[in-house]
């Protein structure tokens, strides 16, 4: 494996997963069997990788274990070790307790602690050095997400002829929240490192800039910041997801098939469904509460309409991520004991992650997607039903409060703290006609096919070379 790239991504997971059952030991990352991640991130960078050769420097999801580089998939792999306790503080503590609420709303209290924030420092600092190795001289390096706000400017300090891209996937918060945060100036000055710094929204790009006006007293030029003898430009680049790849999966006969056995598996009800990482951003009770109130005031009766809700374990060592797990249990059981029939559960609750395939074919199935986040960067979920609907069926209610709410205009929009609207809007989507449906369905579809994963990292590339 060669030794330097002129294109490196540095993200806090790499790419791959090690495929169960298969060696860990050693320290060489080919002695165990990989694969591909999966999801839209990986799959745009992965042709660019290919193309330029690129190393992805990350973690690969095993602490305390050291891997040397390897070559997996045509991709060049570093390994960037974590601890037990980097885990526990770095991960699950400052990116995971403090940034990611603090980020989205305050939607749950932030932790504030200093042993955390060290943590950050600390780690951040080794995937700097990581990515300053594996660097050739001039070499784009492009930097992903909260977990390595700090890495654009550490870098930098080590290697000040390479070019930094940072793209932050969540919602950057407005002054008024991130004011909170104990270290703010800290993170500020660690993304000006990066020479384009990118987000969802343009409304996040402007918060960072009037942050780094107020904080830290930074010159501007619209979305330009002037800091140290550097141009830093805030840009939004709104991701999307692979619709190729979505489309073909439809179209398999195995897809197909499954549709039909999910849909006689609820008796002909109509579907509505939800999929999400479980996560207190994701407005998972709040609709769930909506739906329960319709049978409730007999707008719904057991056998009519049944809610599939999908929610991937996540951050399960995180103590909110536990309330959350019982919270929603606990309200799927009542909602079941008090609306539901023998043979007509209302709500079929299922805390597991699901193949591509399978949730092709729930997308296919659902006659209502049920998008409804309190908080979210994008959302890739509310885009891959779109993609999967070349039929043009179904519905979309999207929350306001999701980034793509700006591009998926003709989605049923709802605030999803306004139950009685949620409420309304469910029934809307419910009972819209097939022509209503083809009509939204195709105006949204356009724009997440004119507007396709690999654009957002076509463009994001582009904007970060043309550069002066
Ligand atoms: P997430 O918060 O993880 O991403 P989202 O954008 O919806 O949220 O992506 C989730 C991905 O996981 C989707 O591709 C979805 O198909 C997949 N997924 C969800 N549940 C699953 C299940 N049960 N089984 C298998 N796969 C499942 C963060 C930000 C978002 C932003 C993305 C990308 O929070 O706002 O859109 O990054 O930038």
């Amino acid at each position: 494996m060669s030794q330097v790239s002129e294109f490196v991504v540095v993200a806090n997971r790499l790419p791959v997963d090690r495929v169960p059952g298969t060696a860990n030991g050693g320290t060489n990352g080919e002695g165990a069997a990989w694969r591909r991640s999966p999801g839209g991130l990986v799959s745009a960078i992965a042709p660019v990788m290919r193309r330029r050769e690129g190393t992805w420097v990350g973690w690969h999801g095993a602490p305390d274990e050291v891997l040397e580089p390897f070559e997996t998939d045509g991709m060049k792999l570093v390994p960037v070790p974590q601890s037990s306790e980097d885990v526990e503080l770095y991960y699950e503590g400052f990116s995971n307790a403090t940034l990611w609420p603090l980020y989205h709303d305050v939607v749950a209290p932030p932790v504030y602690s200093r042993e955390m924030w060290d943590a950050y420092v600390k780690v951040n600092e080794r995937f700097a050095q990581a990515a300053a190795k594996v660097a050739a001289k001039g070499a784009i390096v492009w930097i992903q997400d909260y977990q390595l706000q700090l890495v654009p400017s550490m870098l930098r300090r080590l290697r000040p002829d390479v070019r930094i891209g940072f793209f932050l996937h969540i919602p950057f918060p407005p002054l008024e929240l991130f004011w909170q945060l104990p270290w703010r100036r800290r993170i500020l000055e660690g993304l000006l490192g990066a020479d384009l710094v990118g987000f969802q929204l343009p409304g996040a790009a402007n918060n960072f800039v009037r942050l780094c006006r107020r904080l830290l007293d930074a010159r501007y030029n619209k979305q330009d910041l002037f800091w140290e003898d550097r141009v830093v430009r805030a840009r939004s680049f709104p991701i999307s997801v692979d619709v190729g790849e979505l489309e073909d999966l439809v179209a398999q006969p195995h897809v197909q098939e499954r549709v039909d056995e999910i849909r006689n598996d609820v008796g002909g009800a109509t579907i509505l469904l939800g999929v999400d990482r479980l996560d207190y951003t994701k407005g998972i009770t709040q609709r769930l509460e909506a739906f329960g109130e319709l049978f409730r005031d007999g707008h719904l009766k057991p056998g009519q309409a049944a809610f599939i809700q999908i929610a991937t374990p996540s951050r399960e060592r995180v103590e909110q991520y536990q309330l959350l797990r019982d919270q929603i249990e606990q309200q799927v059981g009542r909602i079941n004991g008090e609306y539901g029939e023998i043979g007509y559960p209302v709500v079929n609750y299922m805390h597991t992650s699901h193949t591509r395939d399978e949730l092709a074919a729930l997308y296919l199935a659902a006659d209502v997607m049920v998008v409804t986040p309190l908080r979210d960067g994008m959302n890739l979920v509310a885009k891959e039903y779109v993609a999967c609907r070349a039929d043009l069926r179904g519905a979309l209610v999207l929350s306001e409060f999701a980034g793509a709410a700006a591009e998926l205009r003709r989605a049923y929009q709802v605030n999803p703290y306004d139950i009685d609207g949620l409420k309304e809007t469910l029934l809307a989507a419910m009972h819209a006609e097939p022509a209503e449906q083809a009509r939204r369905m195709r105006a949204m579809r356009k724009r997440v096919i004119e507007h396709d994963v690999d654009r957002w990292a076509r463009e994001f590339l582009s904007s970060l070379e043309q550069q002066a």
